[in-house]
């Protein structure tokens, strides 16, 4: 074995010892100046950044995604041109539990998926269901509120929950998808994952199409039981991040397919629902799935806290050829991820190694703040723009900036989406129930439903907790109705 290199402190000082402070006599004080021993403590102090909110809880690795397919008439994207490989990371979660919480509480997964491409890094940040519980961003504080805990006693609550979900009945159809099989999959390697908002794409001639990411799992789909989720619950809160990280160890490399819906652009505005509000799916008999390429994840983070903790997804992180829509929830999160990271992180969060592009360079004018580390050759200019030629600092490039784009006027107002013909709430998660399950599916959504129902305690949220399921699918609520005699 090589000898152990001398402990230093952080700026590289060797250090007499970790087991014993510096004190006046071996039983007196301690001496403030023992600078080992401050620093010590006080890197301790510092160790936790706050943790996400929501999506705290979650594992991550990485892998490479190779396009087997042509969808170059789609994309001008260089990591969808066929046979281009890309070095990936992915991050999956649950949304509501704080950082230590069970794997396998019921709930919605995290599917945050970065492609570290030669023209940037594209993230798509979805999860394991294709729709979303809301449509404007305005209402996602509270939703969360509802979801996390009571202002006074701390704790998680049944009617907080339901009294939110069943005023704001857009919930409905994300809502029939975490109480079905989708709430709890065997593991995280067992599910699908889905970029669930409209995108956009356009080619090398600026055509533009809308698209859905469908990421379908190799391992295939498969759920777990509700009273084997609660049991492991107890026995190993970590459970999806255990399976994760130890299948990658032993070389058990899991693999999605990447699939797309592709809209042809102008038929947004007559499609019978509204395309980009994320309640709703495309139904693929409208928009078959075609297949791009795979991904496979086979390395495990050296380091947990550098490369998850710190990994800072963003839907705006988009590369040309790729782009968001008109959607009111991804317009939203565009601003709101690096704002998040900016507090959880730091400034320069996209300096750190997971962050910053690898398969691309940054050239701009930004500079300083907390923790800089990368900074620009002397001879590089702090301002554009400037007369020192190539060394002074780059110059943008009309061409190179290409983005998605739409039309759009109007007055400014504050308004829910305009309605296409079929779009109201209940319809799809009526559907899924009564098309897509079979029935061992609705029999366990109905014995989830009872669950749910038995942990609430105000009459007026279980009478419209009825009357919400009453309108989803009526079938589903008298079964529910008949079980808790209500
Ligand atoms: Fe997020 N979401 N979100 N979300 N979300 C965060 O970002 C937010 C939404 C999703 O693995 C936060 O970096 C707003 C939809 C995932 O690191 C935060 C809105 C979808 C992750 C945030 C949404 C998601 C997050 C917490 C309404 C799926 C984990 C810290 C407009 C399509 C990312 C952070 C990771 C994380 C905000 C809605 C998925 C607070 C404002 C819709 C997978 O910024």
């Amino acid at each position: 074995m090589a000898e152990k290199p001398a402990t230093t402190t952080q700026t590289g000082t060797p250090v007499a010892s970790d087991a014993h402070s510096l004190t006046v006599g071996a039983n007196g004080i301690t001496a403030l100046h023992d600078r080992y021993l401050v620093e010590k403590l006080a890197s301790f102090n510092r160790e936790r950044v706050p943790e996400r909110n929501p999506h705290a809880k979650g594992a991550g690795a990485f892998g490479e995604f190779e396009v087997t397919e042509d969808v170059s008439q789609y994309t001008r994207a260089a990591v969808f041109q066929p046979g281009a490989k890309s070095e990936t990371l992915i991050r999956f979660s649950s949304v509501a539990g704080e950082q230590g919480s069970p794997d396998t509480w019921r709930d919605v997964r995290g599917f945050s998926l970065r492609f570290y491409t030669t023209e940037g890094n594209l993230d798509i940040v979805g999860n394991n269901t294709p729709t979303f519980f809301l449509r404007d961003a305005i209402k996602f504080p509270d939703f969360i509120h509802s979801q996390k805990r009571l202002g006074d006693s701390g704790l998680r609550d049944a009617d907080m929950q339901w009294d939110f979900w069943t005023l704001s009945p857009e919930s409905a159809h994300q809502v029939t998808y975490i109480m079905g099989d989708r709430g709890l999959s065997r593991s995280w390697r067992h599910m699908n994952g889905y970029g669930s908002h409209t995108y956009q794409w356009f080619n090398a001639e600026g055509e533009r199409f809308w698209v859905k990411y469908h990421f379908l799992s190799q391992q295939g789909v498969e759920r777990m039981d509700a009273a084997e989720a609660e049991r492991i619950a107890g026995e190993d809160a970590d459970y999806y991040r255990r399976d994760l990280f130890e299948a990658i160890s032993r070389g058990d490399y899991p693999s999605w397919d990447v699939y797309v819906q592709i809209m042809p652009y102008e038929d947004a505005k007559t499609y019978r629902f509204n395309p980009f509000d994320l309640t709703k799916t495309w139904s693929k008999k409208d928009y078959p799935r075609i297949k791009v390429g795979t991904f496979t994840l086979n390395r495990n983070p050296q380091n947990f806290f550098a490369e998850i903790e710190q990994a800072a997804f963003s839907p705006g992180n988009q590369v040309p050829g790729t782009g968001i829509s008109p959607d009111k929830m991804l317009m939203a999160r565009v601003f709101s991820y690096n704002d998040a990271q900016r507090h959880r992180i730091g400034a320069n969060f996209n300096q750190l190694p997971v962050n910053q592009p690898h398969a691309a360079k940054v050239h701009n004018y930004m500079h300083e703040g907390q923790m800089q580390y990368h900074f620009n050759p002397a001879e590089h200019r702090v301002y554009t723009p400037n007369s020192f030629g190539a060394e002074g600092g780059p110059e943008a490039d009309p061409q190179a900036g290409v983005e998605a784009s739409w039309e759009s006027d109007g007055e400014l107002v504050r308004s829910a989406y305009t309605l296409h013909a079929e779009d109201d709430d209940f319809g799809q998660p009526g559907t899924l129930i009564r098309e897509v399950m079979d029935d061992e599916q609705r029999a366990r959504l109905v014995d989830t439903l009872v669950g749910q129902y038995s942990n609430l305690t105000l009459d007026r949220i279980k009478e419209r907790f009825l009357w919400y399921w009453g309108q989803i699918d009526q079938g589903t609520a008298d079964a529910v109705r008949a079980r808790v005699g209500a």
